[in-house]
């Protein structure tokens, strides 16, 4: 049975892959899978139904064999466990991969979230320039502890795997992406990981749901 992945109907980032499917798409074209996509609309992600797979009414679910999953990095994972290519063979290099998975949805990602948010929902407010620049600092120190971890390696864990996928998946995203002038070797990596053609045919596939919708007018 091929595998269906949800996504947004119309996605605010209108086609730049920024929603949470593109890490699923990507990790999917890596290894060869066929998949379909079920595109819903924000009503849709609130129903029952939808609810009864994403228990939090988000994109992206993956549904296979009777197998339904939610959170993005454990379908990519689960995708990674399924297929050869993903994850290092040694049982130490894959607890390593899915540390770097984690990092990649907390560690790193809560200064960007809340940088994010912050531009957002706080732009009128009177202290938005002084927090600010707390946030910048935040993302600043972390993104910069991450550069030095990655140093001149092309990966975070040896050969690609499922944590460059949720790591440079997180690192497109315009509150961290804005500070990878700062960071020679972030930029590198991210142009590598968007280089691969797995991550084009992913980025088309997406994209070409925006490019739908505007056609339709
Ligand atoms: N931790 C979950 C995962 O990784 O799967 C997070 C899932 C999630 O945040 N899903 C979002 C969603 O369904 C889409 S990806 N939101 C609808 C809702 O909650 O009602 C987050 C996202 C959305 C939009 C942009 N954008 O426009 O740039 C970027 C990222």
């Amino acid at each position: 049975m091929i595998a269906t992945i949800t996504a947004f109907e119309t996605s605010p980032d209108r086609g730049r892959g920024f929603a949470r499917d593109m890490q699923v798409r990507w990790a999917l074209e890596e290894v060869g899978q066929p998949y379909e996509v079920r595109l819903v609309s924000f009503s849709t992600m609130k129903q029952p139904a939808h609810r009864a797979v994403h228990p939090f009414g988000q994109i992206p679910t993956y549904e296979e064999d009777g197998l339904t999953l939610f959170e993005s990095a454990a379908i990519v994972l689960h995708v990674a466990e399924q297929n050869a290519g993903l994850l290092p063979d040694s049982a130490e290099g894959r607890a390593r991969v899915i540390a770097w998975m984690f990092a990649a949805g907390d560690t790193v990602k809560a200064p960007i979230i809340e940088r994010e948010g912050a531009i957002l929902t706080e732009r009128d407010k009177s202290w938005h320039a002084e927090r600010m620049a707390v946030l910048d600092t935040r993302v600043r120190t972390r993104l910069g502890e991450l550069s030095d971890r990655l140093g001149r390696a092309d990966w975070l864990e040896g050969a690609f795997s499922a944590a460059d996928i949720m790591m440079v998946g997180l690192l497109r995203r315009p509150a961290a992406a804005s500070f990878l002038g700062e960071f020679s070797n972030l930029a590198a990596y991210v142009a590598r990981g968007e280089a691969r053609p797995a991550f084009k045919r992913a980025f088309e596939a997406q994209y070409a749901v925006f490019a739908d919708k505007q056609s339709d007018g």
